[in-house]
């Protein structure tokens, strides 16, 4: 299986994020990557490759203009305000909820970092529109090596990417690499396409990008809303509207589920991906299922993750994983390419 690495990643290097009133070092840090190309060499996963770089369009085609154009400039205003903040993050502290307008984009950068974002804990540095648009990259040129009649690819990138929306950035995520590359395998010429997102956390941007379409079916297997982050979306009852009625599948479990009901669910989540009848898959892979994960509450151990491998490759559809969350470092890349081999078994 061959790898297309964002050779940018760490140039997305977050300080602090806000956590529960303190600013706490970020758990999303460049080491996770490294540890995940690490173990793929170490194992002889497959070559290595970095892509070319993504066009603008293909990002544009699941989020907005004004939100691009916000997120390649903010770095740039951010320092210009005050020389002193080169050497800071810029966090959002003001969001416009409910009654508030969102329709007007307004002059202050703070109102639209807040404008253009769901929380706190994401900061924006000086490399995070190079690292973002890096793993867009991964995730067209993964999208074309299915497409083009391999089994599988593996998009390895940080930031993640499955919690940004059409037009905002949040939970570690700035660019839906998922999203972009099942529009990117749609825009090659694929009816249908299934996205399953297997991470810890929902992924209420490729949710939300995709709810009302009937070509892209989403399901995802995430920690109950009801207490665990996104907060605001995941709940069984999302189904999809319009077109899209019936082509999303959330499966909620509750903090502290072990790997046999997770395992049901996943056998849920492809039953309907192949009533749906997906010509191809895209997995968004995160691994902070794992039990030692510091901000996650499943219980998933490290050989788990090879029959989560061999589960989806049972599917028999082109797969293309891309890397998402994951946060107990050492364990990341032993985990990852444990579902990555584990697919590569059952399938060949
Ligand atoms: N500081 C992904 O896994 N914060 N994002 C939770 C811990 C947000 C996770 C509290 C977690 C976002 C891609
Ligand atoms: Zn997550």
């Amino acid at each position: 299986m061959r790898t297309y690495f964002n050779a940018d990643h760490a140039l997305h290097r977050g300080r602090h994020e806000m956590f529960r009133g303190e600013m706490v070092p970020c758990f999303e840090v460049p080491d996770r990557v490294d540890f995940v190309r690490a173990e793929l060499e170490r194992r002889a996963i497959g070559p290595l490759e970095v892509p070319p770089p993504a066009p603008l369009e293909a990002l544009m085609r699941v989020h907005s203009a004004r939100y691009l154009d916000f997120l390649a400039g903010a770095w740039d205003e951010w320092v210009a305000l005050d020389p002193a903040n080169a050497q800071r993050d810029a966090i959002p502290s003001y969001w416009p909820i409910r009654t508030f307008r969102s329709d007007v984009t307004p002059e202050s950068f703070h109102a639209r970092m807040g404008l253009f974002s769901f929380d706190a804990g994401t900061p924006l540095t000086a490399g995070s529109w190079a690292a973002a648009r890096g793993g867009a990259a991964c995730a067209i040129a993964g999208a074309k090596c299915i497409a083009s009649g391999e089994h599988a690819a593996f998009a390895l990138s940080r930031p993640p990417g499955h919690h940004a929306g059409v037009d905002f950035f949040g939970g570690y995520c700035f660019v839906n690499n998922a999203a972009v590359a099942a529009q990117a395998l749609i825009d090659g010429g694929a009816k249908r396409v299934a996205v399953l997102d297997v991470d810890y956390h929902h992924g209420n941007g490729t949710q939300a990008i995709f709810y009302g379409r009937g070509d892209v079916f989403f399901a995802s297997i995430h920690g109950d809303p009801r207490t665990e982050y996104p907060y605001y979306l995941g709940y069984a009852d999302e189904r999809g509207e319009g077109e899209g009625l019936g082509m999303n599948l959330n499966l909620p479990l509750a903090r502290g589920t072990g790997f046999v009901p997770w395992r049901g669910a996943l056998a849920h989540a492809l039953i309907g991906i192949a009533q749906f009848g997906a010509e191809a898959l895209v997995v968004s892979l995160g691994v902070d299922t794992f039990e030692q994960d510091p901000i996650s509450g499943f219980r998933l151990q490290t050989d788990d993750y090879r029959h989560v491998g061999a589960d989806i490759a049972a599917a028999g559809l082109p797969t293309l994983f891309v890397f998402e969350g994951g946060y107990a470092v050492a364990e990341v890349g032993v985990n990852t390419v444990n579902v990555l081999e584990g697919f590569a078994q059952a399938r060949g």
